[in-house]
């Protein structure tokens, strides 16, 4: 890629944030960003160096604020072309004026969503996944995703994608050779095992990698933890008590819930998606049917199960339906303050629990909380910051972060796979298993064919990006 801008048109945008505010900057790139600023201010200051500036109409030289202005030419600059920046008072009349200014410099267009960065892509300033890192920096909402992105965005992933893509391709180099050679048995013999180390060792850690639990994915999207139990057991009013506020509806009449109900939390850096759901029961009309379906589904999705329960509630642990997944449930006991049980231990061995107190004793791991006093909440968010943390990371190791991502690492398995287990007599097709797994992880930064997916990359920044 060169280092020379590739675009012809020169555009402009507010890239901060719209609305008012102390500062506002608009960002302009491309080959007349330079002449912007010659008839915009009465001086351009040096390369990379603030100058406060009166900025004028370039038409008219009326007035319209005055800011601080920056000239980054190319290439070093976040899109590699000639770009300026003007940081403006964050008024929304100062804003309108100066985008109004811009739109009348002939051969100055604004900027589609993420053409920026897209800009810094085709230049060669950033790669694919780092450019997937940037969007996922600007949507970041909690510090492990912060972290997470801002390793991407940095091009933790790519170095990484980046030595496994050169040890394959000196696997195929040795593959090749093999070829070359293969009248002269030993030689060729011994480049085609020293290819075939190497592809085992890598295959290991390409393995390792993948055999993360989802990890970077987790932290990217969010812990998904689903609150279910039977009908009128307080999973409501424990999706209040996590939130903070009313966001479901709390009744004593037994299926209030029909529709899932979410909030996000931030529990020490994951953040946590709770889902309130309709209670489980056989009885039920459709809407109520339909809700439990629903339930179930999400249920099974999660990566974590709240089973409620409450000491009236003769169902003290989940249906058959959700059973399989007992290693990802946390059992919850609500309504505590019923049975004067606060989140203490001591008693516990004690407590019979169902309405006929039939003697069915509290499990051990089951955790005594009352959604309406409050007792016990705080155990319960420490348990399930806990469980999210363990299971999303804290984001400080490179990770998988994308499906996308995931999908080519996989390719590139396979074909590592096959190379390995096929008939090692059939060279050509051997050198071909190499070249199609080094093109997966070239997909991944961007240096192969990827056109399919750019317009879906960019189109995620907004305008300014
Ligand atoms: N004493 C006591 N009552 C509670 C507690 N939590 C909830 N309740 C009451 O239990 C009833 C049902 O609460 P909800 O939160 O609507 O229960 P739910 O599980 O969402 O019910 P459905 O949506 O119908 O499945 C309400 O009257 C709540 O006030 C608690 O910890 N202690
Ligand atoms: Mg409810």
């Amino acid at each position: 890629m060169s280092s020379e801008p590739s675009h012809k048109a020169t555009i402009f945008a507010l890239s901060s944030a719209p609305g008012r505010a102390g500062v506002a900057i608009v960002r302009v790139s491309g080959p007349q960003a330079g002449m912007v600023l010659n008839v915009m201010t009465p001086q351009r200051p040096k390369p990379r160096v603030a100058g406060g500036r009166v900025i004028k109409h370039p038409r008219t030289g009326e007035a319209l604020d005055r800011g601080i202005v920056l000239w980054f030419p190319h290439p070093n600059s976040f899109t590699g072309e000639d770009v300026a920046e003007l940081q403006l008072h964050g008024g929304r009349a100062v804003v309108a004026a100066v985008l109004a200014a811009l739109g009348d410099v002939p051969g100055l267009r604004m900027a589609e969503p993420g053409e920026f960065a897209r800009r810094a892509f085709d230049n060669g300033k950033i790669d694919l996944a780092q450019a997937e890192g940037l969007a996922d920096l600007i949507d970041a909402e909690t510090e492990g995703q912060r972290r997470q992105a801002l390793r991407q965005a940095g091009g933790a992933l790519s170095s990484l994608y980046e030595s496994w893509r050169r040890s394959l391709i000196d696997a195929s180099a040795l593959t090749e050779a093999a070829i070359d050679f293969s009248d002269e048995g030993d030689v060729g013999e011994r480049s085609f095992q020293q290819a075939r180390g190497i592809v085992e060792t890598l295959l290991a850690a390409i393995r390792h990698h993948l055999d993360d639990g989802h990890r970077g994915e987790i932290l990217r999207d969010g812990f998904h933890v689903v609150l279910a139990g039977a009908p009128n057991v307080g999973k409501s009013s424990l999706l209040n008590a996590l939130a903070r506020r009313d966001a479901a509806i709390v009744s004593e009449e037994a299926g209030t819930t029909r529709d899932i109900i979410e909030v996000r939390l931030d529990l020490g850096g994951v953040p946590v998606v709770v889902s309130d759901t309709a209670g489980i029961r056989e009885a039920g009309g459709a809407v109520e049917r339909e809700g439990i379906r629903r339930t179930l589904v999400r249920a099974s999705g999660a990566d974590l199960i709240v089973w409620v329960t409450a000491p009236e509630d003769p169902q003290h642990t989940p249906p058959e339906e959700l059973r399989d997944l007992a290693d990802r449930t946390l059992l919850v006991l609500n309504k505590a303050d019923l049975v004067g049980l606060l989140s203490g231990r001591e008693d516990r061995g004690q407590l019979s629990l169902g309405v006929d107190n039939a003697g069915v004793l509290l499990p051990d791991d089951m955790l005594a909380i009352s959604a309406k006093t409050g007792a016990g909440t705080s155990e319960l968010v420490e348990r399930l910051a806990g469980i999210a943390l363990e299971r999303a990371g804290s984001g400080e190791e490179p990770a998988i972060t994308q499906v996308r991502h995931r999908r080519l690492i996989e390719a590139c398995a396979g074909h590592l796979e096959t190379f390995l287990r096929d008939d090692p007599n059939m060279l050509e097709v051997r050198a071909e298993d190499l070249r199609a797994a080094v093109a997966s992880l070239g997909r991944i930064t961007g240096r192969v064919d990827v056109e399919d997916v750019l317009d879906q990359v960019f189109a995620r920044f907004c305008i300014g990006k």
